[in-house]
């Protein structure tokens, strides 16, 4: 890929966190930097596992190829590699993969001088998976109940689990998840919208400003959250969804066993009710 004409000139050495110069460069479009190098090492790794589990089971279909976690028997320790062994190393390598992909985000941030948002919001995503496979397991006392690597074994995994608390919609956690992506969804709409009226006018017509965007929303709502506003908004929202995403599945299990509907028994306890 050609480099683009701001490239070069945003292209500066140092900022790495590890191996300074030694893979300090650029292959085409892409920084590489040691965790560029992890990455590929990771990926590469878990990929040839997964492909490895799928010849042993004979299946090439992509949509059903199943890279199962353990049996429940073999607790938090380690399973041959052919009964959830592959699953326990695919589980490194991604953990590896998305954690060295995260750093990689830090030093190009560091590279050109900007703030961590992006690796922090992608280390939610990492702490919603981390919270799947390696915190709810430990905390119920087996690898088994990480989920499934397959596109439809892993749809399986979350249905049973969900029927397994009767009415998943009925846990709290969820509902606040669910309705910060719905909020999150709502507030892109929004926002790409907005800035496509104002920024994106019909020929002939002058491109407006951010006090028209500012305006729409005051006459519309009586308040404008703002051009920076609505991002720190953004961020917040998608970040809070994945966060309670992750709350709702560590507390299912670990801290509440029975149906998701009996724990709304509390209100009807209420001593008000007497
Ligand atoms: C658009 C960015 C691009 C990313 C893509 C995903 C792979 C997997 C691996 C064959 C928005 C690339 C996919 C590399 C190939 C093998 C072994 C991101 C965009 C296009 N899911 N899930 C999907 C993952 C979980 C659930 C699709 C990953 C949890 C439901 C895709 C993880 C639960 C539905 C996929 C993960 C869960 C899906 C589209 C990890 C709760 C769907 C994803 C690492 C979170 C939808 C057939 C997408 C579907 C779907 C990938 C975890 C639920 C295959 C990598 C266990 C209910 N999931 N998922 O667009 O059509 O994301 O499934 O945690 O309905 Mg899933
Ligand atoms: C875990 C993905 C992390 C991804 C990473 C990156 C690659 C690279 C490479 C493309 C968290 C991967 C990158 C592989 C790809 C290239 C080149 C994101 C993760 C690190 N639910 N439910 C959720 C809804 C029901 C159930 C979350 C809605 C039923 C269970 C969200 C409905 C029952 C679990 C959510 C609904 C049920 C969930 C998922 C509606 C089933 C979970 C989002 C409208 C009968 C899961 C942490 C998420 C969870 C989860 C939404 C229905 C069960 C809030 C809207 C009633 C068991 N559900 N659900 O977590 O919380 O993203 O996981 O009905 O475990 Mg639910
Ligand atoms: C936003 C924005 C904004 C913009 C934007 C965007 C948000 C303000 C200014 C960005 C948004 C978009 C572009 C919109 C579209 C995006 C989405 C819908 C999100 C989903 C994205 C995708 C689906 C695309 C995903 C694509 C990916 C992840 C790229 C895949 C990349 C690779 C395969 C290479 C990665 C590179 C690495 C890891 C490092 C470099 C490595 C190489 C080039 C390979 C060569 C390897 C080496 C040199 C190392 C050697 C390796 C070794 C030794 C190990 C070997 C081991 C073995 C086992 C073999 O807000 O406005 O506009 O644009």
């Amino acid at each position: 890929m050609a480099m683009l004409s701001f490239e070069r000139k945003y292209r500066v050495r140092g900022g790495t966190l590890i191996g300074g110069d030694l893979f300090d460069f650029w292959v085409g479009p892409f920084y590489v930097g040691f965790f560029g190098v992890a990455t590929v090492f990771f990926s590469f790794l878990g990929t040839a596992l997964i492909l490895y589990d799928a010849s042993l089971q004979g299946v090439w279909n992509p949509w059903r190829i199943n890279v199962a976690p353990p049996d429940l028997k073999y607790g938090l320790g380690l399973a041959p590699l052919k009964e959830g062994g592959i699953w326990q190393i695919v589980t490194v390598c991604a953990l590896g993969a998305f954690g060295s992909w995260a750093l990689r985000e830090v030093e190009i941030c560091r590279k050109l001088g900007m703030g961590y948002h992006v690796p922090v919001a992608f280390g939610v995503a990492i702490f919603a998976y981390a919270t799947l496979v390696v915190i709810r397991p430990v905390l119920l006392g087996a690898w088994g109940h990480g989920f499934p690597y397959g596109i439809w074994s892993h749809l399986d995994w979350v249905s049973n689990i969900g029927y397994q608390y009767l009415h998943f919609h009925y846990n709290p956690a969820h509902m606040i998840a669910v309705s910060f992506f719905f909020a999150t969804t709502f507030a892109l709409s929004l926002h790409g919208a907005l800035v496509l009226s104002a920024t994106n006018p019909p020929k002939g017509e002058t491109v407006k400003t951010p006090d028209h965007e500012d305006t729409f929303f005051r006459d519309l709502i009586g308040y404008s959250v703002g051009t920076l506003g609505i991002h720190r908004l953004g961020l917040f929202l998608a970040l809070a969804a994945g966060f309670f995403s992750a709350l709702c599945i560590v507390i299912s299990g670990p801290f509440w066993t029975r149906g998701w509907p009996e724990w709304w028994n509390w209100w009807l306890q209420l001593p008000i009710w007497k």
